[in-house]
């Protein structure tokens, strides 16, 4: 019998359903953030919606019990997928004290939770990169099982902390993954104006790491180009940086109207390359999915994102005099 692609890979039925359904779990709650920021409920939104494929393929293809990510903004997928909940996500975002990320005083997306290893970051974008291979450096000298695995996105692969991490990564053979996420515009700049090279990859050569692209809108695919450098940093045998090209579907963010520099056309093809559609396409393909399986689903997503809403919206509000609370040693 053929062998179909998601077995090739090792993948069972079950853990390509569990992928799709944490995708669509993505999708959905980033979907009704919108909502809940149009209609006045919560302050801000940073949507990863049409990167999702990038980012599930990428977190499948680590070990969610052992390895360490170091998430960006855009990352609702890989954070879901390293276990943090719907509730979570929706606590942070209606900044209330339960939010795991910061008792609800930093913005949304701002991805930390010490018991799933989500490593907490800064604002300015790609400080991150620094800190993964910092991570990298403490497995490799206390000979510690665990990789690294740090996203950006190609806008912020042009400030110095990145250039500077995977170069002492590459010096030091570090158990790091950096993945670029590349979504061809930071805010409203467009790729022909931040990369003159034309290719994020390209740059590992000056490193001496493989640098490899990769469809961000086929999950199997960056699965695989995942598990390897993975395999490959468990060997020792150090960093990969990985260009995933993707496509943001939404603004920048909330406060940002992309119909002032985005051709609506540009979205609507992007569109049609949906890596959530895809994924669902392959599994009717192969018999995984069926139409009552997908109604199922879907309703059980939907139950999951009420309950996030519902539970968030009801909870309490960080004390006043908690903003101070970590902020200096007590
Ligand atoms: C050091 C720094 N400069 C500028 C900003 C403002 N800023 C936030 S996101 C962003 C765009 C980043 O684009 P890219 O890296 O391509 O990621 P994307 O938002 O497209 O996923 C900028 C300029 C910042 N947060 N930090
Ligand atoms: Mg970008």
């Amino acid at each position: 019998m053929m062998e179909h692609r998601h077995e090739k890979l090792g993948l069972s039925d079950e853990t390509l359903l569990e992928m799709y359904e944490k995708m669509l779990l993505t999708r959905r709650l980033d979907e009704r953030l919108w909502l809940l920021n149009r209609s006045g409920k919560i302050p801000f939104v940073i949507s990863g919606q049409g990167q999702e494929g990038a980012q599930i393929g990428a977190a499948f293809a680590l070990d969610r019990t052992k390895d360490y990510c170091l998430p960006y903004y855009r990352d609702l997928g890989v954070v879901l997928a390293f276990g943090m909940t719907a509730r979570d996500v929706m606590l942070a975002s209606f900044g209330k004290a339960e939010d795991p990320n910061s008792g609800g005083k930093q913005m949304p997306n701002h991805f930390s939770q010490r018991k799933n290893r989500i490593v907490t970051g800064s604002s300015p974008v790609t400080t991150q990169v620094l800190h993964a291979v910092g991570f990298a450096l403490a497995a490799k000298m206390e000979k510690k099982d665990f990789v690294s695995f740090v996203t950006l996105g190609e806008g912020s692969s042009n400030q110095g902390d990145f250039h500077e991490g995977l170069n002492f990564a590459g010096v030091h053979q570090l158990p790091v993954i950096i993945m670029v996420e590349n979504n061809k515009y930071a805010i409203s700049v467009p790729l022909s104006k931040q990369l003159a090279g034309g290719s994020v990859a390209k740059r590992a050569e000056g490193y001496g790491i493989p640098g490899v692209t990769v469809d961000g809108n086929d999950v199997l695919e960056v699965y695989r180009v995942v598990k390897e450098a993975a395999d490959r940093a468990r060997r020792g045998e150090g960093p990969t940086l990985i260009e995933a090209m993707t496509n943001r579907f939404t603004a920048h963010s909330s406060d940002d109207d992309d119909r002032a520099y985005r051709d609506r056309k540009e979205v609507e093809d992007a569109k049609k390359k949906d890596p959530l559609l895809l994924l669902e396409t392959y599994l009717k393909d192969v018999g995984i999915l069926d139409e009552k399986k997908t109604e199922e689903i879907s309703k059980k997503i939907t139950d999951i994102v009420n309950d996030a809403t519902d539970y968030a919206e009801k909870a309490p509000y960080p004390k006043p005099e908690d903003a101070l609370k970590y902020v200096y040693k007590e």
